[in-house]
């Protein structure tokens, strides 16, 4: 049978061929000892986009949050966070295992978080309750269905953090995309917070890598948490290149991934065994809901499979497709027909 037409996610996707020129190509150097000087490119880039005084390369989005994590709070502290933010759902317990932290795990709409909500939620000093000392967002948010967190919310909440001495980091895995989906740059995004974290290997297509930014003394902090979680890499400057080859490529093209979106939504939202509203697709991700249908995820998931399409089951009703570099709109077309065979 001819390839599957993979909307997993968009981690799935290949190196291009300039991307693993790029990676042949690069100068690399002992990292661990500071020596990678395409690291060193990538990192100053990536603190420059996001307007912090410096940034660490990381092996996963997973371990710069947790890392980030640790370096703003102490064992005992709590960390306000929306409930299905990928450290909640998607991290293995990892703030709990390595940081020793208790989440206060927040109901979110769509993934997003209101200023009141989380004035709500702050621990006043009392020696009963876990001093409240991170907040922790996420934008776009993945289990929200790639929904983009409102600037003027993020800085209401700012308010509301400096007012009780909180520290905020931002889990901007597809960052990129909200600043595709809104014309906002990401330095106007990252400016409210204290540290944040990109992917390169999500909408940008690099096969590793994610990229932690902030203060230059809290990036030395995490530069040590980084070693002792087992994160420093030797000549990584072979990965640091496909970073610097997707910020050179790949931006620009998200917004035909949010298209493709967009159509898929719009298709899928037609069928009788899908519920879905297309309005609340604004990026790459669409999550939609296949009660209507009588098939749990899986078994969905397994019959758009047999057509010839890859989604993940996300939870219960749901199924989560995502565009991304990989699939053009011709492959859009053609899961269109067999989502309809398989929903109608
Ligand atoms: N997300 C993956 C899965 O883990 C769900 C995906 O396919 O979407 N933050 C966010 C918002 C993410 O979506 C992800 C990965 C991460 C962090 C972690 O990145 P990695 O996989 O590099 O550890």
């Amino acid at each position: 049978m001819e390839r599957y037409i993979d909307l997993r996610s968009d981690t799935v996707t290949q190196p291009t061929p300039g991307m693993r020129r790029a990676m042949a190509e690069a100068e690399v150097g002992d990292d661990v000892f500071g020596e990678d000087p395409t690291v060193q490119r990538l990192q100053e880039r990536i603190a420059r986009l996001l307007g912090k005084e410096a940034a660490l390369f990381f092996p996963s989005g997973t371990m710069a949050n947790e890392v980030a994590i640790r370096a703003h709070t102490m064992p005992g502290d709590e960390v306000i966070i929306e409930a299905t933010s990928h450290p909640v759902t998607s991290e293995s317990g990892a703030a709990a295992a390595l940081s020793g932290v208790q989440f206060r795990p927040l109901p979110g709409r769509r993934g997003i978080l209101s200023a009141v909500q989380i004035e709500e939620a702050i621990n006043p000093p009392d020696i009963h309750r876990p001093p409240s000392r991170l907040l922790c967002l996420e934008n776009t948010h993945n289990f929200g269905g790639g929904s983009v967190f409102p600037l003027e919310e993020i800085l209401r909440i700012r308010e509301v953090a400096l007012r009780h001495g909180l520290a905020m980091h931002l889990d901007g895995a597809r960052l990129l995309n909200a600043c595709t989906a809104t014309g906002i740059p990401a330095h106007l995004y990252a400016e409210p917070f204290d540290s944040v974290s990109l992917c390169l290997s999500k909408g940008l297509g690099a096969p590793v890598g994610s990229v932690l930014a902030g203060t230059s003394s809290f990036i030395e902090k995490a530069l040590r948490f980084r070693k002792m979680f087992g994160g420093g890499m030797r000549q990584v400057g072979i990965l640091a290149a496909a970073g610097l080859y997707a910020l050179d490529h790949h931006v620009d093209r998200l917004e035909e991934d949010h298209i493709h979106a967009r159509m898929l939504a719009e298709g899928i939202a037609t069928l009788p065994g899908v519920r879905l509203n297309p309005d609340h697709v604004e990026t790459n991700i669409v999550i939609f809901d296949i009660a209507p249908s009588g098939m749990t995820p899986m078994q969905a998931a397994a019959r758009l499979q047999e057509e010839g399409v890859l989604v993940l089951p996300f939870g219960p009703n749901r199924l989560r497709a995502v565009t991304h570099l990989d699939v053009d709109g011709d492959d859009i077309q053609k899961a269109l027909q067999i989502f309809q065979r398989v929903f109608s």
